[in-house]
């Protein structure tokens, strides 16, 4: 089986999520004897070969060459066009696939057109909606990239999900029959191996040793909630007065966030760390008191089974992806989403009762076992690859091309 792959990140280019999944999934799948060829935009800032070859797993890396485009939505269609011109010159050389699996909206217009010039099945997976990222659309730009989300999903033979909660969101945003999506979580491949002077080093370089250590690590956006974790503290710091906040990671709202804990008083207990590698975080969750998720928006998490697989004491938000993975009092502890009350209580909860962290921890890294392997995804996206080679086998005539007007379907 020869599997054609746009997404819009692939490492070293990593963002969030969605590019630890692929690259996760690419080679669990190679590993499990699919051939997969990657195709993934380079923007202009970013690095990493333009081919790479490892043993059924092919990585094109392509840098467009258009001129300066206006606007940000023309650089998606140039950045498009890149990969289609790529794929074409791959197929022209002789390759074949059996079906194009797409990653979100930033590669569907390049997926549609492979789709129907190949005359290949198109598998979508929806890893988070532009609606649930804002809590709704409000201008242009997020109803224009909603509606090439819901031509992704109207295109695609199956979309493939990684929640319950997503399955249902994708539902109700885009009216995708419940019987066309697939529900496959995600996974994880860390283990706590790192040596205890390394753990003991990460967590002297943010806090005394007397001191409890709170640790959040994820992209400084709205949807991922660490105004909330801010709000929190002050309640935290009245019971326990020599906890840390540590946040790490950056983006757009780093500068209000750095206000907001002026504002609150709370700046001399709060450590920005920006940007730090993977070798860090995985160091810090295994040196933190506790870590937590405060998201409003999160249709899975990665970062929770992350923590989990490191033994770090947990704390998320009930919502999406999270409250599915994460059970109250038994993996971690759950709060209200959006109330910063609710976060202190769980917080205070835990620095008050290590035991209680410890057990839950204890419980959380057996479920990730038992539960979150890669190879596990992999077999289930094995599975919905099978049945639509299947299906477009006993149907020879699909994919046929769209003729409908696709402004009067959706608006409809
Ligand atoms: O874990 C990978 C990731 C998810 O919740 C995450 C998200 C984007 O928002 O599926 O995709």
């Amino acid at each position: 089986m020869h599997i054609l792959v746009l997404t819009p990140e692939y490492p070293p280019n990593v963002v969030g999520g969605l590019g630890q999944h692929v690259a996760e999934l690419t080679r669990a799948l190679a590993a499990a004897g699919v051939d997969v060829t990657v195709f993934t935009a380079l923007r202009p800032h970013e690095g990493g070969e333009e081919l790479e070859n490892a043993p059924r797993l092919t990585i094109h890396r392509v840098r467009d060459a258009a001129p300066s485009p206006l606007s940000f939505c023309e650089e998606v269609v140039q950045r498009n066009l890149a990969l289609l011109e790529a794929v074409l010159r791959w197929v022209a050389r002789g390759h074949r696939f059996d079906l194009v699996h797409a990653h979100d909206w930033l590669t569907a217009p390049a997926a549609r057109a492979v789709k129907h010039a190949l005359h290949i099945p198109l598998i979508a997976t929806i890893h988070a909606t532009e609606f649930g990222r804002h809590g709704g659309l409000f201008n242009d730009l997020q109803r224009h990239i909603s509606d090439i989300e819901w031509w992704l999903a109207y295109e695609a033979w199956r979309v493939i999900c990684c929640s319950r909660a997503m399955h249902a969101e994708l539902q109700t945003v885009f009216q995708v029959p419940a019987d066309k999506i697939d529900v496959i979580p995600n996974g994880v491949a860390l283990k706590p191996d790192h040596a205890r002077q390394e753990i003991q080093d990460a967590r002297r370089r943010y806090a005394e040793d007397h001191e409890r250590l709170v640790f959040f690590v994820g992209r400084l956006v709205w949807e991922k909630g660490v105004d909330l974790l801010l709000k929190a503290l002050p309640y935290v710091l009245a019971s326990h007065p020599n906890t840390v906040l540590l946040i790490a990671g950056k983006g757009p709202e780093r500068e209000a966030l750095a206000a907001l804990a002026a504002e609150l008083g709370v700046a001399p207990r709060v450590r920005f760390a920006g940007y730090i590698s993977d070798r860090e975080r995985n160091t810090l969750y295994q040196a933190a008191d506790v870590a937590v998720f405060p998201s409003r928006y999160e249709p899975f998490g990665i970062v929770a089974l992350e923590a989990m697989a490191l033994g770090a004491p947990l704390i998320v938000s009930g919502t999406g992806g999270l409250a599915e993975v994460v059970t109250h009092r038994e993996t971690g502890l759950l709060f209200h989403p959006g109330d910063p009350r609710s976060l202190a209580e769980q917080i205070i909860a835990a620095l008050n009762a290590p035991s209680l962290c410890r057990a839950m921890a204890r419980r959380a890294l057996q479920a990730v076992k038992d539960r979150y392997s890669w190879e596990h995804v992999a077999q289930q996206t094995l599975a919905v690859y099978r049945r639509v080679l299947q299906a477009a086998k006993q149907d020879p005539e699909e994919p046929r091309d769209t003729k409908t007007p696709l402004a009067s379907l959706r608006r409809a």
